[in-house]
């Protein structure tokens, strides 16, 4: 009999205090994946929780869950803290909406295929990893490919845009990223094999999807914009499946404020990918600097 937790951070004490319920019911060995920043709704079927319980962390909404035969998964919100509760849960028969408020639990037994689902697969996704610009200078994004002066920069920088009082999101850290001063477009982007982590078969099969999510935005009325794009490769770097776009988002997009705002798609990995591509556009339309933004930028997947 053995009870894993395979995601998230928790206590070892946990651990021990989980294996008592677990022997006391003489249940099957279990595991709990965590997914955070992620709510989910059922595709086909009514999706009501049979408890909802107000906790104070997540932990004893786990630990309830994992009290109950009938629990098979459970949502934990973070700021209301209702832990609620589901005695049904596939995942071909469930989406997961992205929220950052909130973090689903998916109970299983050890005898299934363990379910996929990785926090987020780009790299400095949201700017805050190495040196950002802290004045109108140009650092390029760390971790990222690039082409052209596409700039890491903090927020509130003059001539930069964004700040900590823009409408964006509210986990958006010290840094973004913008175009600077390119006449053009300038681009960054990363290349990322998946079956370093997801079995080739399960992609042939049909049962791995993807969420893609990021932050786009700009100045005021100014057209200069950002959009993301994604596409999947093949072993041989030959384009598969469609191109997932998000953005760019216009001045009208955005209610012409400077601002960021929240862009998601989702969708199957097609048979045959093995690589994806992640490719940032920042393009200039007007003016003397390229006010295209984004932050938060994530590709996540799951089964
Ligand atoms: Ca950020
Ligand atoms: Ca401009």
């Amino acid at each position: 009999m053995m009870l894993k937790i395979i995601a998230g951070k928790f206590p070892l004490l946990l651990f021990y205090t989980l294996i008592p319920l677990a022997i006391q019911q003489d249940i099957r060995s279990l595991r709990i994946s965590t997914i955070p920043n992620g709510q989910f709704s059922c595709i086909n079927t009514t999706c009501l929780p049979y408890s909802t319980i107000i906790v104070s962390k997540i932990l004893y909404c786990q630990t309830n869950c994992l009290a109950n035969i009938q629990c098979q998964a459970a949502h934990f919100h973070r700021i209301t803290h209702q832990c609620q509760m589901f005695s049904y849960f596939t995942w071909s028969s469930a989406s997961m909406v992205p929220d950052m408020n909130s973090i689903t639990l998916v109970v299983s037994d050890d005898t299934r295929v363990p379910s996929i689902w990785i926090p987020n697969w780009i790299y400095n996704g949201d700017g805050e990893t190495g040196p950002c610009a802290t004045n109108y200078d140009l650092v390029h994004p760390t971790g990222w490919n690039y082409d052209g002066p596409i700039t890491q920069v903090q927020y509130g920088v003059s001539n930069a845009n964004q700040n900590m009082m823009t409408p964006g999101p509210s986990d958006r850290g010290k840094c973004h990223f913008y175009g600077f001063n390119s006449t053009s477009a300038t681009t960054m982007w990363q290349i990322v094999d998946m079956t370093t982590l997801i079995d080739p078969a399960r992609i042939n099969n049909q049962i791995v999807r993807f969420n893609l999510s990021a932050w786009l935005g700009g100045y005021a009325r100014d057209e200069d914009a950002t959009g993301i794009s994604l596409t999947f490769l093949t072993q041989a770097n030959q384009t598969v499946g469609n191109t997932t776009t998000l953005g760019p988002v216009s001045p009208a997009g955005r209610n012409n404020v400077t601002s960021l705002v929240y862009r998601q798609s989702s969708g199957q990995v097609p048979i045959g990918a093995r690589l994806f591509k992640l490719l940032v556009t920042v393009t200039r339309a007007a003016g003397s600097t390229n006010d295209g933004d984004v932050d938060n930028i994530a590709l996540r997947f799951y089964c």
